[in-house]
């Protein structure tokens, strides 16, 4: 009977853990989630180890502080005839017992948080950098390594919607998070960010790479990242910027490197296109090669 009770209690408690295994997977937020999420990136996943030690030692200290209170309140109450001790005022030597048990506790939370936190800071080896820059309401992101440069607004259809007064359906996917142009970043890239805006004060916001960083007018601000899985990232704008502060979503797209440098070729390629093309028409008369003349120039 007992052993029946414990798998049924394993099973509950595992089927209460479902949940939170599969939104550890996710970087969509879900609803009634709880925990914060891991996000994909080395900065991300050590915020979320952080809190999750932190979180386990506040556990642990919970039950034993709980569970001394309500034994004491139990074991010694007064319809037992437990009388108070009104003559202790003071030990030394119980004060010196929780005055070291915290300070040992903080320190070893002090060390691996600052460890962590110097590598967040540290820009070093960093592969790319991506300049972007907060406007009243949009972003605009500037690839300094190749020159590309694309603003990136909230999509027209979720403009439209917002904008019609009609109720959102519940099939509009990621309502006021999408944009008309998409981040697109290699994985496994050590990417500098350099973040500034050109306005008022806007904060860009990807909560999937683990960090937000102000974007003020005259100052750049530094971040960087490195993203592990391949997929779409939203986040928002997250400093009240005006009117429109709510719809300034950004949405960064993180492709396989060969991915990326597809995309790369495809933005920077047309503006080199027309100039081969004018020499084009002087086509000459074999009957053999006029075939071919048309399909290059329709190319
Ligand atoms: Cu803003």
């Amino acid at each position: 009977m007992n052993s029946g009770r414990t798998k049924a209690l394993t099973a509950g408690l595992l089927a209460m853990m479902a949940p939170l295994a599969a939104f550890a997977q996710s970087a969509d937020p879900k609803r009634w989630q709880l925990n914060m999420p891991r996000g994909v990136t080395p900065s991300s996943i050590n915020a979320y180890d952080a809190h999750m030690q932190v979180l386990w030692l506040c556990v642990v200290i919970g039950v034993i502080v709980f569970a001394a209170m309500f034994y004491a309140m139990f074991k010694f109450r007064k319809s037992k005839g437990a009388v108070a001790d009104t003559s202790f005022t003071h030990s030394t030597k119980l004060e010196t017992i929780w005055t070291i048990i915290p300070v040992i506790l903080l320190l070893i939370m002090a060390f691996p948080a600052t460890d962590k936190l110097i590598k967040m800071y540290d820009y070093r080896k960093s592969e790319m950098t991506v300049k972007i820059t907060g406007f009243q309401w949009l972003w605009q992101y500037d690839y300094l390594d190749n020159g590309i440069s694309i603003t990136s607004r909230l999509a027209q259809k979720d403009d439209e919607m917002r904008q019609s007064g009609k109720s959102v359906p519940k099939d509009f996917e990621h309502y006021l998070l999408n944009v008309d142009n998409e981040l697109i970043l290699p994985v496994d890239t050590k990417i500098r960010f350099v973040i500034t805006a050109d306005d008022v004060i806007h904060a860009w916001w990807v909560p999937a790479l683990g960090w937000k960083q102000d974007a003020v007018p005259g100052i750049i601000n530094e971040a960087w990242t490195q993203i592990d899985t391949p997929g779409v990232y939203r986040g928002q704008c997250a400093e009240l910027c005006g009117k429109d502060h709510g719809f300034m979503p950004i949405v960064v797209r993180a492709v396989s490197k060969e991915d990326y440098a597809k995309w790369v070729a495809s933005k920077t390629a047309p503006a080199a296109e027309p100039a081969p093309a004018a020499p084009a028409p002087a086509p000459t008369t074999p009957a053999a090669a006029a075939p071919a003349a048309p399909v290059a120039v329709v190319k």
